[in-house]
């Protein structure tokens, strides 16, 4: 019976976000959470698959971007209402991050649950935004002096920013001074190895991994 209910939660939910109904996407997730389900349940059940579906439309243009755009909105505040949830209650700080998504790209949605993520372990994160251009990040290293540098990209066409960034550090001094991250839906381990990343994750579980086998300098299952 529990068991059906969530799914018929889930379902709703997934619907409120291809229908771009933020208030409907809050409500059922703050009902799955009172539920006892689990946030990572809740991501892959909700925006996961509403995501792929979204994307699905878009290519084969059944779907307009002003609702696309709806439906981020209804994505972010499933974020939103967890957020509590991950909260750091033991206030112990274990470094800084700075984080972006590169120049051209406005998609953040990725981005700012891997923040979430990171925040909730421990890690101050600074959020420079989207459309981050290579002398943007450049400044907000030598400001903020991050321990790492966490970059995003959705598009393809933009991939070739993270490779402008990190010739941009290395240009004014900074490589050694910072550990970087790369993420994003078409980014791969091949792709983060040849433009000289120290970390590449597929989702934000892995990012905090990643980022912790960075702060402590461990060879991990996702360092480069
Ligand atoms: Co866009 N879009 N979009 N879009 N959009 C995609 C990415 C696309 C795959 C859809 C498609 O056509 N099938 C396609 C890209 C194709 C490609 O280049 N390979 C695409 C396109 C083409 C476009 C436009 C060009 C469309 C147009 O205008 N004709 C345009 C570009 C605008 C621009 O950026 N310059 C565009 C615009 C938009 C909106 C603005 C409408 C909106 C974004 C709103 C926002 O972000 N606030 C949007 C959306 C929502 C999508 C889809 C549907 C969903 C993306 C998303 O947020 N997913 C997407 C389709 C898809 O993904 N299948 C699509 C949820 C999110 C949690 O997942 O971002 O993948 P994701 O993040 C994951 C991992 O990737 C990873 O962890 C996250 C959590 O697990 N991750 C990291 C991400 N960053 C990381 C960093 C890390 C580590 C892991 O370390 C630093």
């Amino acid at each position: 019976m529990g068991v059906m209910v969530t799914d018929k939660l889930f379902i709703d939910l997934r619907e409120a976000i291809i229908n771009g109904q933020t208030q409907t996407a809050m409500d059922k997730t703050k009902l799955l959470l009172r539920k006892g389900v689990g946030f990572n349940e809740i991501i892959e059940n909700s925006i996961d698959i509403s995501s792929k579906e979204l994307g699905k439309k878009m290519r084969y243009g059944e779907i307009d971007i002003p609702d696309v755009l709806m439906s981020s909105r209804a994505m972010l505040a499933v974020i939103y209402v967890m957020e509590p949830i991950f909260s750091n209650c033991n206030g112990f700080v274990k470094g800084i991050v700075v984080t972006g998504t590169v120049a051209g790209d406005l998609h953040d949605i990725g981005k700012k649950l891997v923040s979430m993520m990171l925040k909730s372990h421990g890690y101050t994160v600074i959020d420079i935004g989207i459309d981050v251009t290579k002398e943007i990040f450049v400044d907000a290293v030598k400001k903020y002096k991050p321990n790492v540098l966490a970059m995003s990209s959705l598009l393809t066409l933009t991939l070739i920013e993270f490779k402008c960034v990190m010739e941009a550090l290395i240009e004014n001094g900074l490589r050694s001074e910072v550990k970087v991250i790369i993420g994003g839906a078409p980014v791969s381990v091949k792709y983060a190895k040849e433009i000289g990343a120290d970390a590449y994750a597929s989702d934000a579980f892995e990012a905090v991994e990643a980022v912790d086998d960075l702060i402590y300098n461990r060879i991990g299952k996702f360092s480069l």
